[in-house]
C-alpha cells in the first residue's frame, strides 16, 4: 500500500498546490485555558479558579478538590488541578492542529484578553479563549456558556466554563467524589463549550447511543469529537454534522466570526447564545451521595430496611438529602 500511495505521488505535476493547503501551514490555533476570567466590558467580574481551592484554607476541604491528596484543599491543589484540566482537554484534541495554552492560576495577568487581541490582529492565528471559574449569579446551575458559531464558521471569541457552579454542584450532590472526576468534568465542559465556538451543535434529544462531547447523557471518559454525522442543532435549523469533519474544517482557516469587542456574552447575538446547564443529580442507590446518617433506634421497620447495615446498638443510612425527608426521628 505505501509503495502504491508514493508512485501516485510521483506521477503528479510538481507544482499542484492548492491554496487552501498553503494557507493551512500557516495558520495556527490556540485553545486559551485562563483561570481568572479578565474583566471585560460589559461582563461581570468572576472570582477566579483558585479562589474555589482558597476559601477552604485552614480546614479540610472536599476530596474531590485535594488534587494532591494531602488532606488540604489549597492553592496547591489549584495548580494541580489546572494543569490535571489542561492534559485532559488536551486528550479530547489530540490529533487536532490546535495547541492548548494554560494560565493565570494565581494571579491575573490577563492572559485571555491578550491573546483574543494577538487573534484579532493576526489574520492567520485562530484563537479561543475559556475563562474556568465563577458563576453566573443569575443562573447558578449553568456550568457552560459560549456563543455557537455558524456551520462553516468560527467564533473568535471567548467562553465560559463556570468552576464556582462545578464545585457547588460536587459539594452538593457527589461530595466524596474523586479530584479525577471533578477535572473529568471540568475538560468535559471546557471541550464542550470550545466545540460551540467552532460550530458544533448538540446532538438532537442527547440519546445515549452517540458518544459526542456535544451530547449530555454521554459522561467524560466515553465522550468523543466522534467521526459520526448526526442530526444536531444548528441554532437556526438541525442539520446533519460530524463533529470531528467540523472541527477539521473549523482549524484550517475557515471565516472566523470576530465578535470582539462590540460584544459581551450579555450584549451580544441572543439566538447564538448556548447555556449549558449542570447535569441531572445523580439518583440511583448504586452511587449514594450526599449524606450518611448515623442513628440509634430500636427497630428497622422503615423502607430503608434493605440498604442499612446493621450494627449492635446503631445503623448507617447511605442516602441522598431529598430521601431524608421525615425519616429522622431519632
Ligand atoms: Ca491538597
Ligand atoms: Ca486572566
Ligand atoms: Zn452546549
Amino acid at each position: 500500500m505505501i509503495g502504491q500511495r508514493s508512485r501516485q505521488r510521483r506521477v503528479r505535476p510538481a507544482l499542484r498546490v492548492e491554496p487552501l493547503e498553503a494557507r493551512q501551514l500557516l495558520s495556527r490555533n490556540v485553545l486559551v485555558l485562563d483561570f481568572t476570567p479578565d474583566r471585560l466590558p460589559g461582563e461581570t467580574p468572576l472570582r477566579g479558579f483558585a479562589r474555589e481551592f482558597e476559601r477552604f484554607a485552614g480546614e479540610n476541604g472536599p476530596r474531590f478538590l485535594d488534587f494532591n491528596g494531602d488532606g488540604v484543599v489549597d492553592t496547591r491543589d489549584a495548580r494541580r488541578a489546572a494543569a490535571a484540566i489542561k492534559r485532559r482537554v488536551a486528550r479530547y484534541f489530540k490529533g487536532y492542529d490546535i495547541e492548548i495554552v494554560a494560565g493565570d492560576v494565581t494571579a491575573n495577568r490577563g492572559l485571555g484578553r491578550r491573546w483574543l487581541a494577538r487573534g484579532e490582529s493576526q489574520k492567520d492565528l485562530y484563537v479561543m479563549v475559556l475563562y474556568v471559574g465563577g458563576r453566573d449569579r443569575w443562573q447558578p446551575d449553568v456550568w457552560g456558556v459560549a456563543y455557537q458559531a455558524p456551520v462553516g464558521s468560527n467564533n473568535e471569541y471567548y467562553a465560559y466554563a463556570y468552576a464556582g457552579s462545578m464545585v457547588r454542584w460536587f459539594q452538593q450532590f457527589a461530595p466524596s467524589a474523586s479530584p479525577t472526576l471533578f477535572r473529568d468534568e471540568a475538560a468535559l465542559t471546557i471541550a464542550h463549550e470550545a466545540g460551540h465556538l467552532m460550530g458544533l451543535g448538540h446532538v438532537k434529544d442527547h440519546p445515549p447511543t452517540i458518544p459526542s462531547v456535544m451530547n449530555y447523557s454521554i459522561p467524560p471518559n466515553r465522550a468523543r469529537f466522534i467521526d459520526q454525522a448526526y442530526t444536531a442543532d444548528l441554532i437556526w435549523r438541525w442539520g446533519q454534522q460530524n463533529p470531528h469533519r467540523e472541527i477539521i474544517r473549523s482549524l484550517r482557516g475557515q471565516p472566523a466570526t470576530h465578535l470582539l469587542p462590540t460584544y459581551s456574552l450579555r450584549e451580544g447575538p441572543a439566538e447564538n447564545l448556548v447555556l449549558d446547564r449542570a447535569p441531572q443529580p445523580p439518583t440511583d442507590a448504586a452511587r449514594p451521595l450526599g449524606a450518611t446518617v448515623r442513628a440509634v433506634v430500636s427497630e428497622l421497620t422503615n423502607s430503608h430496611a434493605p440498604r442499612q447495615r446493621r450494627t449492635t446498638v446503631d445503623w448507617l443510612l447511605e442516602t441522598s438529602l431529598d430521601e431524608l425527608t421525615g425519616t429522622i426521628a431519632a
